[in-house]
């Protein structure tokens, strides 16, 4: 598997793989989002699922347009911002933010982020960090809003990683680091066979240096280094040749709104999707994360879109079904987000 510098890469491929990176997000949301709930779909469920997908990818189906839920709306804004101020400017993002949730409040909201526009509002971006510290009465939110919106920010610095580790920070926290693997996606070669292993090793490893380690051998290791402890569970069940049930890989790896249990399940649908899955039929790999991400249940639209993401941007907008692509809300102008960000990121 061939890493490449994104600055030696071919211009036409980097374009490719921002265009799937964006329209794998948007896609995810738009799909999952009508099978949020908390338990993995059945049997009986997961067939429909693969109809209501045949469906939408046949040519002759023309309706519904699926709508984008929270999830494209602050990725819509955050890539937004980006491309204007051709930077990361926090004061612009949140208050891009505040006014889109106020125009469109009912986009599905996570419920404790609604208090962090309001008082955002209240205190006229006087304060744009003050709000989000208080949350949780002072613990911060652990919600996977941080994560699931981060893809632009992993485009906008894609050529320089410690700039990206930054960015991430200040635009979010230390717990939404999905980024990390949208740029590793980023810099292989979609020619070339996805080496797995050698995938999920180089982010452990990169894990490894952003977790820090704590020396008290008394706390269990899972709570001190979280995403490593998830990073190591996907490698086992990657390495297994029993794949696991969806009950062991949401027990391991959660199906929820938090990050630590949603981030590296993402991951996951996007390793385990090279490969057949039981009851998931299509040849599409992209496709097959999407729908495998949303058969585990539980918060099928963000898991569904960090999948997307982090697919696309390996496989670039060649593997993202044009078909399934007409059916989701703003297809054209996320397609323009990814071309607007390439201009600024890569061209200029
Ligand atoms: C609805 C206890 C906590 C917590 C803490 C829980 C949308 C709360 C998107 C909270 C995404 C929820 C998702 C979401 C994104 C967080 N202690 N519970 N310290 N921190 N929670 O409101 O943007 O779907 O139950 O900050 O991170 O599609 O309501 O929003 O799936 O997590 O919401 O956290 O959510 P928020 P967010
Ligand atoms: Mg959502
Ligand atoms: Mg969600």
């Amino acid at each position: 598997m061939s890493k490449l510098s994104i600055r030696r890469m071919d211009l036409s491929l980097i374009k490719k793989k921002f265009r799937g990176c964006m329209l794998g997000a948007l896609s995810g949301d738009c799909l999952g989002s009508p099978y949020e709930g908390d338990h993995p779909l059945s049997a009986g469920e997961k067939i429909i699922l693969q109809k209501s997908f045949d469906k939408l990818e046949g040519v002759y189906y023309k309706a519904p347009v699926m709508q984008y839920t929270d999830d494209s709306a602050m990725t819509k804004c955050l890539a937004e911002s980006l491309i204007e101020k051709k930077n990361l400017d926090l004061v612009d993002v949140v208050k891009k933010f505040v006014k889109s949730y106020y125009r469109e409040p009912n986009r599905g909201y996570g419920q404790s982020v609604i208090t962090v526009f309001q008082k955002l509002r209240a205190n006229k971006f006087t304060d744009i960090l003050k709000p989000a510290s208080e949350q949780f009465n002072g613990q911060g939110s652990l919600g996977n809003g941080g994560a699931m919106r981060i893809a632009p920010i992993a485009l906008f610095s894609c050529h320089d990683y410690d700039e990206m580790i930054k960015m991430t920070r200040d635009e979010t926290s230390l717990t939404h680091t999905h980024t990390i693997a949208i740029q590793q996606s980023l810099e292989l070669d979609p020619e070339d066979e996805l080496d797995t292993s050698e995938y999920i090793d180089n982010l452990i490893d990169k894990m490894d240096e952003i977790e820090v380690e704590d020396e008290d051998l008394n706390i269990d290791k899972s709570e001190l280094m979280p995403y490593k402890h998830q990073l190591t569970c996907v490698k086992k069940f990657m390495e297994n040749q029993n794949k696991p049930t969806s009950e062991t890989v949401i027990n391991k790896l959660g199906n929820d709104v938090t990050a630590v249990g949603s981030v590296a399940t993402a991951i996951y649908c996007f390793l385990r999707a090279k490969y057949p899955i039981d009851d998931i039929h299509t040849d599409n790999p992209m496709r097959r994360a999407i729908q495998y991400a949303i058969t585990l249940g539980g918060d099928t639209d963000t898991i569904a879109s960090m999948a997307g993401a982090i697919a696309g941007a390996f496989y670039g907008d060649d593997k993202m079904s044009q078909e399934l692509l007409r059916h989701c809300e703003a297809s054209a102008e996320f397609d323009k987000l990814a071309v607007d960000l390439f201009d600024i990121t890569i061209k200029e």
